[in-house]
């Protein structure tokens, strides 16, 4: 894994790069994948290269390139024998974050650092989700999009207007790690998927046990099928500032995702190599 991480960190970096230049999705994909492939390694999955971030899993690659477009990869690679990295980055197409950019960039930012501070053996994953849930409805609120306190907004699941996934899963063999057994690998015994909106999104329900590898990958999205929906937009009227979010509205999608080795005393970042700083100087 630590193999298929230093080549996923390198993949990502050339793809930064090839933004400079490039005028299409395909061809940001092209120089990411082109580092996979001469290292000898395959995808580990369909790559996610876009500037149609809220499209959770996109696989097209065919839009150009756009300045004031956020471009979010999603690419991973794999060893011959499976072991899988799977990171993200969001960047700007132009090097410079917008201003609103740079806003929500910082709220996913400190989300993805908080949760990763909290891996450590024992510690129950699905509490680093309500962690990350939390973190983001705070930043929504700082920011002006939320109202109310970050507590009460994940209570009633408003986080996952804007973060409508799980904050992560096992990584090994395969990217999903044994998910063709359903939840079998990703739920202790006992437990199942949560009905809610928050929570029913999440893949793994375990403490933290030493040597498991997990994503930590927080994400804020524009999803339009979600923010228009009659019913969602009645429940949340109060807590949502509609004319505030409207300014935002040059940021469709974010995420930062890395790997992380649970240590016997607390964790390594696989892919700490690649920084989430990602503006060009
Ligand atoms: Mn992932």
């Amino acid at each position: 894994m630590r193999q298929s991480a230093a080549v996923t960190v390198q993949a990502h970096q050339a793809g930064i790069a090839a933004t400079a230049t490039a005028t299409t999705e395909a061809e940001v994909r092209a120089a990411m994948e082109a580092v996979i492939l001469a290292n000898d390694m395959a995808c580990a999955y369909a790559s996610i290269v876009t500037v149609q971030g809220e499209v959770l899993h996109n696989n097209h690659y065919h839009h150009a390139l756009k300045p004031g477009d956020l471009l979010l990869a999603d690419v991973g690679a794999e060893t011959a024998s499976g072991w899988a990295a799977d990171v993200t980055r969001t960047w700007p197409v132009s090097g410079k974050f917008s201003s609103t950019q740079r806003d929500l960039y910082d709220v996913v930012l400190a989300a993805h650092d908080a949760c990763i501070g909290q891996v450590r053996p024992g510690v129950e994953y699905r509490e680093i989700h309500l962690l990350a849930a939390k973190v983001i409805a705070a930043g929504l609120v700082d920011l002006g999009i939320l109202r109310g306190q970050a507590e009460d907004l994940v209570e009633m699941d408003a986080h996952a207007l804007f973060f409508p996934h799980g904050v992560g899963h096992l990584l090994g063999l395969d990217v999903h790690d044994m998910e063709d057994f359903g939840d079998l690998a990703g739920y202790e015994a006992g437990r199942a998927r949560s009905d809610r909106f928050g929570l029913g999104y999440l893949r793994l329900d375990r403490p933290l046990r030493t040597n498991m590898v997990v994503t930590i990958e927080p994400g804020c999205y524009q999803v339009p099928a979600i923010l228009n929906d009659p019913e969602r937009r009645e429940k949340y009227r109060q807590v949502v500032n509609w004319e505030r979010l409207a300014e935002f509205a040059d940021v469709r999608g974010i995420r930062i995702e890395d790997d992380v080795l649970v240590t016997e005393t607390g964790h390594e970042v696989l892919t700490a190599a690649l920084s989430t700083d990602v503006e060009s100087a």
